[in-house]
């Protein structure tokens, strides 16, 4: 008997503390779970006390790579006036750019470079006019026959919301054959990358999207197989070709496109330089507003993260930055950053306190010192982060946090009741709880209320009921989290998760299952791209926020558990992108 609620009351410090004795329970759409109250469902995860015959589990993490000396030393030229004066002069050469193109083809270009910089937040008018234009533009001669150009329109058009059918590629497609690419085509790799980037835009049912997909990756592969093609393939082209084929740009958080393009534009023949030049500078002053929100982060966890009381739970201040910054990146969303990353790092300690100990009950008083430590500090910044939130905007979003917590929290009991009781569940019953267990629904609440002023209750509380563009993101996010870390969750000890629950399910091997896994988060990603077209009750920048996030998981789980094992790619990335600044 693992679960049985516990009703003893909580201890007199405690309740001078003013703990909150139970919070008001909200249903969870699709949830399963029981409900419970925060304090039991933390409470609910110790299994120190009494339970001699338990072993206890090691997590095995690695500590934190990043001193807090070194974090709190960081400095960058880039913070000085002369800096943003010259990003200034810099962006009216660009808006003259605007002014003085009149190709639809190259007017789209400077489009897609700008975004692809990370500069397109100086420019936001000047591209939807330009879109629009584009789009009300019944001269085609611009793109007809030329595939590049197609592909280009059609997909800076479904980025902005634009209605634009998949038929604009019909004509590249045989004459005689339902469901292929004219093979002529492929030589043009430009138009092939093309293609295949637009091809992310496709909708669920949308045929001729999902032949582009095939057709452009299977050729785009094959480029890279070292055939006789390959060795002629220009060297720019071939990094090109393979960074596509790994991660899609539809599926790139903007800000580490941003560090990843400057490069890549850096080496063209054709770069503009006063784009790159804006670029690197603007990537440098941004730069400089997150070294001074680490500080600030740092402080906060060096006096309230797990320290050596938790030692075998994961410190991951830095790496839950990498997260916040990919989510609301554009230097006005500092407090987004320092809340995500707050909320981010909680989760981060408190999931491996459920990983690892979570199964029997314990009153709040039986807890041990480090339990209350956490539970504390979490208290606190729900209450801060409401408290600012009140002051800022005269709103209460008290309940809402809690609530969301809560849904975290039964989530993750779930998993442990699981893992404790050696429950395996199917693919379908993991999947159910699964989604709500990988954060993103808390995830958006947090992000919503920290980046959106004025907060409107009634988009608050639509996300809060879980619409689906926010269901079918959370389970991408779930589903990459399990590709990038369940090898070692279940080295370590943990319930099944989704590749294990499908290899369960159908006796295939752990490949075929991965492939499996990999194949329904790409038809998971025409749901969202579905309701992202649809959604009429989310603002563009919420829209964003979300989508971000599940981009994100992308990027971190690509070479395994960025998140978790803090010395790989993370580290690179980390150093890229918070801590060095781009040589001008
Ligand atoms: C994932 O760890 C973890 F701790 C996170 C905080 C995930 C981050 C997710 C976000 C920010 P782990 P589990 C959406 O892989 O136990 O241990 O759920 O999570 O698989
Ligand atoms: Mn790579
Ligand atoms: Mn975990
Ligand atoms: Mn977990
Ligand atoms: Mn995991």
């Amino acid at each position: 008997n693992i679960i049985a609620i516990s009703s003893t009351p909580i201890s007199s410090t405690v309740t001078t503390l003013q703990y909150p004795k139970s919070i008001p329970q909200k249903a969870t759409r699709r949830s399963t779970c029981a409900h419970k109250p925060l304090l039991q469902c933390f409470a609910t995860v110790d299994k120190l006390i009494d339970t001699p015959t338990v072993a206890r589990r090691s997590a095995n993490y690695k500590p934190c790579i990043w001193d807090h000396d070194y974090l709190l030393s960081l400095s960058t030229d880039y913070k000085r006036e002369t800096y943003a004066r010259q990003a200034e002069k810099l962006k009216e050469k660009v808006m003259t750019m605007f002014n003085n193109l009149e190709n639809p083809l190259d007017q789209l270009e400077l489009v897609d470079t700008l975004q692809r910089l990370g500069l397109a937040y100086h420019f936001d008018a000047e591209i939807n006019r330009t879109l629009l234009n584009v789009y009300n533009n019944s001269d085609d001669k611009w793109k007809e026959g030329n595939l590049y150009a197609t592909s280009l329109q059609f997909r800076l058009f479904r980025q902005h919301g634009y209605d634009v059918s998949q038929e604009v590629f019909s004509s590249f497609k045989e004459e005689e054959s339902e469901s292929s690419f004219k093979v002529c085509l492929c030589d043009d790799i430009k138009a092939m990358i093309g293609l295949y980037e637009a091809s992310h835009y496709g909708l669920e049912g949308e045929s001729i999207m999902e032949e582009a997909w095939k057709f452009t990756t299977d050729h785009l592969k094959q480029l890279l197989d070292g055939d006789k093609k390959a060795t002629t393939l220009d060297r720019n082209l071939a990094t090109q070709v393979k960074d596509a084929l790994e991660l899609p740009l539809h599926w790139r958080p903007p800000r580490l496109e941003a560090m990843w393009f400057i490069n890549a534009y850096e080496r063209r023949e054709d770069a503009n330089h006063v784009l790159l030049e804006l670029a690197k500078l603007d990537y440098n002053i941004v730069q400089a507003s997150y070294q001074e929100e680490l500080k600030e982060l740092s402080r906060w966890w060096e006096k309230y993260g797990p320290g050596e009381k938790l030692s075998f739970a994961r410190s991951r201040l830095v790496e839950s930055f990498l997260w916040s910054m990919a989510i609301a990146s554009e230097p006005q969303f500092g407090y987004s950053r320092i809340i995500n990353t707050k909320v981010i790092a909680l989760i981060t300690v408190i999931d491996d306190i459920y990983d690892v100990y979570g199964g029997t009950v314990r009153a709040m008083e039986q807890l041990p010192e480090y339990m209350k430590v956490a539970y504390l500090t979490l208290y606190n910044f729900v209450n801060e982060m409401a408290y600012d939130i009140l002051r800022d905007q005269g709103v209460d979003v008290l309940m809402n946090l809690k609530n969301s917590w809560v849904g975290l929290f039964r989530a993750y009991l779930v998993e442990a009741n699981w893992f404790h009781s050696g429950t395996k569940p199917t693919l379908e019953e993991y999947m159910k709880n699964a989604w709500i267990s990988i954060a993103n629904p808390i995830l958006a609440v947090h992000s919503y209320i920290s980046a959106t002023n004025p907060i409107i209750e009634k988009e608050l509380n639509y996300i809060e009921s879980n619409p689906d563009l926010l269901y079918w993101v959370a389970k991408i996010d779930r589903l990459q989290d399990d590709l990038g870390t369940s090898s070692d969750e279940l080295k370590r000890g943990d319930v099944l998760k989704a590749i294990q629950c499908y290899m369960n399910d159908t006796g295939s091997s752990e490949e075929v299952a991965r492939e499996y896994i990999r194949h329904i988060v790409r038809m998971m990603w025409k749901k969202v791209n579905v309701h992202c077209s649809t959604e009429t009750d989310l603002s563009k920048l919420s829209i964003q926020l979300i989508l971000n996030l599940v981009r994100m998981a992308h990027c971190i789980y690509l070479h395994g558990d960025g998140h978790g094992v803090p010395d790989t790619v993370t580290k690179d990335q980390a150093l890229a992108l918070l801590f060095e600044p781009i040589p001008m």
